[in-house]
């Protein structure tokens, strides 16, 4: 049989079955997550049309289920023009913003005109635009300049929730479909951990990952990545569908087989949307892709022509935006700052960006080994993150942006501060400088003292610990305990007044009790749980200074590493001498007799082996309020609801987290049981 005889009509009857029996299967496994046919069933029907297809090359359609991923690379994208051009959104970055928006849409309406509007999630991927003739998919382009794109039809066949035939038997003439391709979250990390392994530069965020995924050659590489897509918008002749709102169109995108965002809201009012705002804020978190804000538009379509376009943007649509988390900046400089333990850290200077709602200006970059492996050349374009409540931290460079001229960045051989060697021990990470009474460490240990887990001293911040330091008025901690009214009232910026109080702020302090004395004196590895520990069983200074590193590891919690810190320090005669001054300066050294209903073993890890999840917004605690108070009683917090997970937090708007919980049976906890919970085990 040659290849060129046409298939038998039963043959042709039987692949157009397979075809449609596939794509149903396909639509309601990847579509819905509603899985309607066995995977074995599939396969065999996948199978029985590839072997018919191979047979009768005439019989594959481009439709064909067995056509989502072509077998050749291309060698380049071809451009094309769109035929309806892609605008791009307008941004408020605060409610406010969106308030003057309406204002600004409203006076162009010609004043109050009732409005409703459809908030939509703003997906962080990356825009396509799908073009369908007769029912068939036949071109799927890059968003490019809006104008024209990148003909990226073979990677676009790839993505299982864009269908190849729009669902119906009597499809439009042409479609043009508008949506944005997602990497999800999961894929975007194995993505990355994958290329670290090879290598290679990982992607700077799922967005990234998704454009560049879409612009890879080869469509077998595109099909691993599993993209997803949600549709928002749709072009039809006029003669097929009278659509008179954005949220029938977002219905018929639906009845057309697409996948459509189901967190989407109609809205009456500007308090409305900022409820739906708010809500999302925290809710998107739990999601398992990336999205950056809320696209509000005008429900109405008629009031959206009558507003029509500026050069860039719709007129009826706005970009309601979350602060951004993570944002590319270019770094200045890099210099080395010495803390009070003497280790040298390496500060990214910034050019100044917005992140999460504040400006930034540096970015830590941890440690030598840190800076080696990101590579980091002076003027590189990095990408930083809000990292805790701390300072930013860069989370990769991107070298691609790296000018010519651009020199790796070194750790100074002396330090910066005192001008003494600098020592990394072996195996270590930190490069110190050793000497112990490197300024910088003076004044590092001073801030510790000061803080607010510590001593809790106000006033006494960055630039007046540096002149009490620079004019020599204190030498060591003690001495802050010997200072007079008339010589702070000396230093800059500062009065007789303000003197006053600082002063006695730090009389003040000396009440304090003993286990923050201990977290406030910055021993290695005792931070303040540790430091409450040991007051408990070290009820005073005196006490742990005459301990053995043994008895120190046999408190809960203390291993031996720091259990061999705390000896050493109290055998160092810098320290002793310390101690001896802040006994003459009156400060607390020992605790007050214990209470006596406090039990005596006690277990500070009521959470121990215990997995939680968090989801929803919690009445007082937030997110790192909750993960902190768990983590501190032992338990682990993990992001995603599995059989392992033994609670599950829920908070007001909680997400499919909860559903996932209700499923599995895992017990459900408000804040108010979190907190029995913690004490009950107690
Ligand atoms: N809706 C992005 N543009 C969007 C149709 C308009 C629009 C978006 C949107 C212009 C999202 C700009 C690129 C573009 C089609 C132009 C969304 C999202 N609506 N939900 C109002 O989730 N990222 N992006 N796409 N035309």
């Amino acid at each position: 049989m040659t290849p060129s005889e046409s298939p038998p009509q039963d043959v042709t009857a039987r692949a157009t079955k397979l075809r449609q029996q596939l794509q149903e299967a396909s639509y309601a496994y990847y579509v819905l997550d509603h899985p309607t046919m066995e995977d074995e069933v599939y396969d065999r029907l996948y199978r029985e049309l590839q072997s018919l297809e191979a047979q009768y090359p005439q019989l594959v359609t481009p439709d064909s289920p067995t056509q989502r991923v072509g077998e050749k690379p291309a060698t380049e994208f071809p451009t094309v023009q769109h035929a309806i051009a892609l605008y791009s959104l307008e941004n408020a970055f605060t409610i406010e913003e969106f308030t003057d928006w309406q204002g600004r849409w409203q006076r162009l309406a010609g004043g109050d005109v009732p409005s409703e509007y459809v908030c939509e999630l703003k997906i962080d991927g990356s825009a396509l635009a799908l073009r369908y003739e007769n029912g068939v998919l036949v071109r799927g382009a890059t968003r490019g300049d809006g104008t024209a794109g990148e003909d990226i039809t073979p990677n676009i066949k790839t993505i299982r929730t864009i269908p190849l035939r729009l669902y119906g038997n009597n499809p439009p003439a042409w479609a043009e479909i508008r949506g944005e391709a997602l990497i999800p979250l999961e894929s975007f990390q194995q993505i990355n951990q994958k290329r670290q392994h090879n290598g290679e530069m990982p992607f700077a965020n799922p967005r990234n990952a998704a454009a560049g995924t879409l612009r890879q050659l080869d469509p077998k590489v595109v099909a691993a990545r599993r993209l997803d897509f949600f549709a928002y918008t749709l072009y039809l002749p006029t003669e097929y569908a009278q659509i008179q709102t954005q949220w029938e169109l977002l219905e018929w995108l639906q009845h057309f087989g697409f996948k459509v965002n189901p967190h989407r809201q109609l809205c009456s009012s500007v308090s409305a949307v900022e409820d739906f705002y708010n809500r999302w804020e925290n809710q998107r978190h739990d999601l398992p892709y990336m999205t950056d804000g809320v696209v509000v538009k005008l429900n109405d379509i008629a009031l959206q022509e009558r507003l029509g376009f500026t050069q860039k943007f719709p007129r009826w649509a706005v970009a309601l935006k979350y602060p951004a988390e993570e944002v590319p900046t270019q770094v200045v400089g890099v210099s080395a700052q010495v803390g009070r333990t003497g280790a040298l850290t390496p500060v990214a200077q910034l050019k100044p960006v917005q992140l999460a709602g504040t400006t930034v200006s540096r970015a830590s970059l941890h440690n030598e080994d840190r800076v080696r492996e990101l590579d980091l050349h002076v003027g590189d374009t990095v990408v930083v993150r809000k990292a805790g409540e701390i300072i930013p931290e860069v989370v990769r460079v991107m070298p691609e942006l790296r000018p010519e001229e651009a020199q790796p960045y070194q750790l100074p051989s002396t330090c910066p501060v005192c001008g003494s060697a600098v020592l990394r021990p072996a195996g270590e990470a930190i490069t110190r400088c050793i000497n112990a009474s490197c300024p910088a460490i003076l004044k590092g240990s001073l801030r510790h003292w000061a803080s607010r887990e510590a001593l809790d001293i106000q006033g006494m911040g960055e630039k007046l610990v540096a002149q009490l330091v620079k004019r020599r008025l204190v030498a060591s901690i003690a001495d802050l305990y010997f200072l007079t009214v008339a010589q702070v009232a000396d230093l800059e910026r500062m009065g007789p007044k303000s003197a006053g109080k600082l002063v006695q702020a730090i009389a003040n302090s000396k009440e304090k009790p003993w286990s923050r004395v201990l977290y406030g004196l910055g021993i290695r590895h005792v931070g303040s749980v540790n430091a409450q520990l040991l007051a408990q069983r070290f009820p005073s200074c005196e006490q742990l200074a005459k301990a053995k590193a043994s008895d120190i590891e046999s408190v809960y919690g203390i291993g031996s590493e720091i259990a061999w810190s705390i000896y050493q320090w109290f055998r160092t005669p810098a320290n002793q001498t310390l101690i001896e001054q802040l006994q003459a300066a009156g400060v607390t050294l020992a605790s007050e007799p214990p209470a006596a209903e406090e039990p005596a073993s006690f277990n500070p890890q009521p959470f121990q082996g215990k997995t939680f999840v968090l989801t929803g917004t919690l009445p007082t605690m937030s997110r790192k309020d909750a993960q902190r108070f768990i983590e501190q009683r032992g338990g682990k917090v993990t992001s995603s609801v599995s059989q392992k997970t033994d609670y599950v937090v829920v908070g007001e708007n909680p997400g499919s987290k909860q559903k996932k919980a209700e499923s599995f049976r895992i017990p459900q906890l408000q804040e108010t049981d979190l907190r029995h919970l913690a004490d009950e085990t107690t």
